[in-house]
């Protein structure tokens, strides 16, 4: 990259760093604990917030969630009103990743006020969305068994940043080769010590540790 295109792109992540303290800020004065959920395209994002919010509905959790999308489809926000909680879908126009603009321009669309959570679900992808952050208190990914037991290995970035990794989609572990000590070998390396879960959306088996480090963080 040329001098002059590091300084541009600089600039852009810094422009963007002080709008994700700004997002912060306004989670912050209504006591709202937010995430940043990434994972590649179909690990299982909206499945695991469907599976979140069936599980916290039980102690009354009001979730608020924004789907972002690179096309004009509402596919995913309307899975989430027709489990009962409100959610406002962002178009990024074909860009890849969301950025704290996007966010801060949804969350200017959302009431957060009676809201004790707010999951951002980013755009299906595992490169650029690690470079922009968006404010919210924890970073989030989603692996999936599917994808292969190499994939921290090749896309070391987004594991360097996150705060917690649920490794989805375990009912299919007898039917795929993937070796998970390999795979955690791999993540231990990039962030040792990380918080994961291993979880199926599919049978709900392994969300209830999920639940309750998620309840240790609401303030409800
Ligand atoms: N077997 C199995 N399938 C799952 C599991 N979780 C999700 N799926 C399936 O995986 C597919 C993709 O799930 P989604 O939740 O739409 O994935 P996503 O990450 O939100 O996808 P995009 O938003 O398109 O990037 C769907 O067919 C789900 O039913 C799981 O734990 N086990
Ligand atoms: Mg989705
Ligand atoms: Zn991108």
């Amino acid at each position: 990259m040329s001098e002059n295109r590091i300084k541009i792109v600089e600039k852009i992540l810094d422009a963007n760093d002080r709008l994700a303290n700004s997002n912060r800020q306004r989670f912050n004065e209504v006591g709202v604990y937010s995430i940043n959920l990434m994972a590649s395209p179909g690990a299982g994002k909206t499945s695991f917030i469907l599976k979140t919010i069936e599980g916290l509905m039980a102690d009354g959790v009001q979730i608020g969630v924004i789907e972002g999308d690179t096309a004009p489809v509402t596919i995913d926000s309307d899975k989430i009103n027709a489990a009962g909680m409100p959610a406002i879908q962002i178009n990024t126009g074909g860009e890849c990743h969301l950025d704290a603009v996007m966010l801060e321009n949804a969350i200017d669309q959302m009431d957060l006020s009676p809201l004790d959570l707010v999951i951002v679900e980013n755009v299906g992808n595992l490169i650029c969305p690690a470079a922009f952050a968006l404010g919210t208190h924890s970073n989030v990914l989603v692996a999936s068994i599917p994808e292969g037991d190499d994939k921290p290995y090749k896309y070391p970035n987004i594991y360097r940043g996150l705060d917690v990794l649920i490794i989805n989609k375990t009912d299919l572990l007898p039917y795929i080769d993937f070796n998970m000590d390999y795979f955690r070998q791999g993540v231990e390396m990039l962030n040792p010590g990380l918080t994961t879960f291993a979880v199926s959306c599919k049978t709900g088996e392994g969300m209830d540790p999920w639940l309750e480090w998620l309840k240790g963080r609401i303030s409800k």
